[in-house]
């Protein structure tokens, strides 16, 4: 492979050094990424976010694009915010809802009481006492985010899997019994009128004994009047737990006891084609039930995913669209830049090449859609300290900032249907090793 270094990309990124602005390819319409295309249906589409990748730029610039609501991974757990009784630490939340509310977005609420990341202390208590601590635990979390939170997962997980229908053992159901999700709902809605109060749980997904015993508890709410607004559904599925048949009916039974209903942690396990379709078929789920408002995937990409191995996520490790995204986004009825009415006239990837302590290359592979195209344009995004100081195999121009490469062939960039060429590039780390992030393709 011929190297060629860049006299224009050397200078630009010389002269420009001071300016750090990241910037993603500009092609971005109304309903070409997953927020818009939602709201475009008058849902939302967010995503769990984790405090301590929102250093990582380009997990900030896909967060910041493509989503318009965002969930708190872990940060808003018990666990994390009164570690201590009644001493409160809400820094990395906070964060989070800042960061969330500077871009518009909304936030949901997880979760105020759960079995899980549950101090040892809560589980040492009495039966008053820890009924005081619940009822002051949902009451300090959701007055220090009032008027911030679309919908708080006030109870999550309070339901055994399996065929018993019964309640999990917890401190909170050995010690209060039954009437603790009663409680805990009541004690919320009197802290924050205005925020949505769900139940959120797993396996509840299609009909079954689990989902079953969780209707059961909202009818019965509902007919006393104690005060719930949603339920969510976390919908984590694999080969072993797939999208259920019955998956719209089930939450259409819900959104029948007269609550909302939303898809909470959506993630996929699989690849390719199979993972596309099965995203595919939830979000035409959500969107045939009116009563659901909104999607919110369980992380930006695969490689923080709580199960990365699955690779369950719409973004791979380096950020590239999968083709479960574009599932998701013809689903909303969007589409993307050049994406010709859902399949992508051309998609890119991007994978490492060779790496030294201070640089390493990258190679960008191009590949035609469907159908042959004539021409191509891709952008890649490098992080401020990084800079691009070679490309071999393409054409280079350069945004003001100098982080933006816009990459065109060498010539003649036809390439037949399914063809695929590829691109080169050294990035200098200079104390940076993010990996680069890529724009759309563009074909003509
Ligand atoms: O397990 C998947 C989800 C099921 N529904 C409730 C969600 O809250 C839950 O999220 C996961 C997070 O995605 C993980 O990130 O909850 C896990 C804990 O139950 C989270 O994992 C924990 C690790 O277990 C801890 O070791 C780690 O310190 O994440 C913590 C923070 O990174």
């Amino acid at each position: 492979m011929v190297t060629r270094t860049s006299i224009g990309a050397l200078g630009m990124a010389g002269l420009l050094a001071a300016s750090g602005v990241i910037a993603l390819s500009g092609t971005a319409d109304a309903a070409s990424t997953l927020g818009s295309a939602a709201a475009g249906k008058g849902r939302y589409f967010g995503t769990a976010v984790a405090a301590n990748h929102l250093g990582e730029a380009p997990y900030v610039s896909t967060l910041d694009t493509e989503f318009n609501s965002a969930t708190p991974e872990n940060e808003m757990k018990w666990d994390a915010v009164e570690r201590t009784r009644n001493s409160f630490t809400f820094g990395a939340a906070d964060q989070i809802v800042s960061h969330a509310q500077s871009k518009g977005m909304k936030v949901r609420g997880h979760t105020l009481v759960w079995h899980s990341q549950l101090p040892s202390w809560v589980g040492t208590l009495g039966t008053a006492d820890l009924r005081t601590a619940m009822n002051n635990h949902i009451t300090k979390v959701m007055q220090h985010y009032k008027g911030k939170i679309h919908s708080w997962d006030v109870v999550n997980e309070a339901f055994q899997d399996g065929s018993s229908g019964a309640r999990r053992s917890s401190p909170f159901q050995d010690k209060l019994g039954n009437g603790f999700i009663e409680e805990a709902f009541r004690t919320a809605r009197a802290a924050d009128p205005a925020a949505k109060l769900c139940y959120n749980d797993y396996n509840t997904d299609g009909v079954n004994a689990k989902s079953n015993a969780v209707y059961n508890m909202v009818r019965d709410f509902k007919a006393r009047g104690v005060p719930i607004d949603c339920v969510g559904f976390q919908s984590h599925f694999n080969s072993a737990s797939p999208v259920p048949g019955d998956y719209q009916a089930n939450l259409q039974r819900f959104a029948d006891l007269g609550v909302d209903v939303q898809i909470t942690e959506l993630d996929i396990e699989g690849s390719g084609t199979a993972q596309a379709g099965s995203y595919s078929n939830v979000v035409k789920a959500c969107l045939a039930v009116s009563r659901c408002t909104g999607i919110t995937v369980w992380g930006v990409t695969d490689k923080y995913s709580w199960r990365a191995s699955g690779t369950p996520l719409l973004f791979d490790g380096n950020y590239n669209k999968k083709p479960a995204y574009t599932a998701v986004l013809t689903a909303l009825g969007g589409s993307s830049p050049g994406g010709g009415g859902g399949t992508a006239a051309c998609t890119v990837s991007y994978s490492k090449q060779e790496e030294w302590s201070d640089r390493f290359n990258g190679k960008v592979t191009v590949t035609a859609g469907g159908s042959a195209i004539g021409d191509w344009t891709t952008t890649v995004t490098v992080t401020s300290p990084q800079k691009i100081s070679a490309t071999w195999n393409g054409t280079p121009t350069w945004d003001s900032s100098g982080n933006v490469m816009t990459m065109k062939p060498n010539g003649n960039g036809s390439l037949a249907a399914g063809a695929s060429t590829s691109f080169g590039f050294t990035v200098m780390k200079n104390g940076n090793n993010a990996a680069p992030v890529l724009g759309s393709c563009t074909a003509s």
